[in-house]
């Protein structure tokens, strides 16, 4: 990952005009924060998306942080020097048209890539845990007045999030969780705290309880898959699913006729050959729509029904190998 490169097309864009930082649409926290830390260290940047997520939305008031929301047509500003995407590994998956013509630059962690990138575009691609470890280290190097102690509470809550309150952690997301903290004013565990305490509403509850009661435990081949359909919260409930020791979990939604299947499986699995976003992108071309992610967390939607969705996922998980170690 080349920073110095980074730093020169921030340069050369903001000089042309006007540079929004735009979001991923599922807005969660890394997306969010991202966005925001980024367009900190510049005034000609922006961050902007489609969609705030729960506990984004909430810290982003408590820090008074400034994000736009956007439509999905947005109206851009008329002069725009170049479109910074971060933690989206697919145009679709900031569910924004982007302009033709302006060049775009891609800071994303996901292993999967449907970017197109033409002459005076820049990607930056890392095997970070989650995209705010990316534009971290980028503050530090190029920018570190804008490392805030409001910034480091945005960056660590897209870490802590994106590695599941660092159970998938590795050595460099770590020690970039503790640089986050090395000259910040606040108590970390203070902090954890006030993430963690996500209130759920009596309506979450019942979509989660529901979600559980229709799960089913079946045989794919080598492996073992959990699979429900929820409301809201798919990602909460594949992640209680691989703590009941699902080795596969899948959890799909049906709404306006698009499915969306969501996808989790634990290291044990991932060791052993399963990578989930890579089986995603294999049932996007099989069944278009758009799918892709990391080994253990993965997800596709497409306009299919739900059935027919979940039933090709079945078929690439039951083809996929068992590797031994
Ligand atoms: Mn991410």
């Amino acid at each position: 990952m080349n920073l110095d490169d980074l730093a020169s097309w921030i340069a050369e864009a903001t000089s042309r005009g006007a540079v929004p930082v735009l979001a991923g649409r599922n807005g969660d926290m890394d997306t969010i924060g991202s966005a925001i830390s980024l367009a900190a260290s510049n005034p000609g940047l922006l961050a902007c998306g489609l969609h705030v997520g729960r506990l984004a939305s909430r810290l982003c008031e408590e820090l008074q942080a400034p994000f736009r929301k956007l439509s999905e047509n947005p109206t851009w500003p008329s002069k725009l020097g170049g479109i910074i995407i971060v933690d989206a590994a697919a145009e679709s998956q900031t569910g924004v048209k982007i302009p033709e013509g302006i060049p775009i630059c891609v800071i994303d962690h996901h292993d999967t890539c449907e970017w197109e990138f033409g002459l005076g575009d820049l990607e930056l691609r890392g095997n970070a845990r989650a995209t705010t470890q990316m534009i971290f280290e980028y503050l530090e190097k190029h920018s570190p007045e804008t490392l805030t102690n409001e910034v480091r509470k945005l960056l660590l809550a897209g870490l802590i999030t994106d590695t599941g309150r660092f159970r998938h952690a590795d050595e460099s997301s770590l020690r970039t969780a503790a640089n986050l903290l090395q000259n910040a004013d606040f108590e970390y565990q203070e902090f954890v705290e006030s993430i963690q305490t996500e209130t759920m509403n009596a309506s979450d509850r019942g979509a989660i309880v529901k979600a559980l009661t229709r799960c089913q435990s079946i045989e794919s081949g080598q492996w073992n898959l959990v699979h429900t359909y929820a409301g809201i919260l798919e990602g909460r409930v594949a992640g209680l699913l691989v703590q009941a020791g699902a080795e596969v979990a899948l959890v799909s939604r049906n709404r306006d006729g698009e499915t969306r299947l969501t996808a989790r499986a634990p290291r044990s699995s991932t060791i052993s050959g399963i990578h989930l976003g890579k089986m995603m992108q294999e049932l996007a071309e099989k069944m278009g729509g758009e799918g892709g992610g990391h080994d253990g967390a993965a997800g596709w939607s497409g306009k299919c029904d739900r059935i027919a969705g979940e039933t090709a996922f079945i078929n690439i998980l039951a083809k996929t190998r068992r590797t031994e170690n």
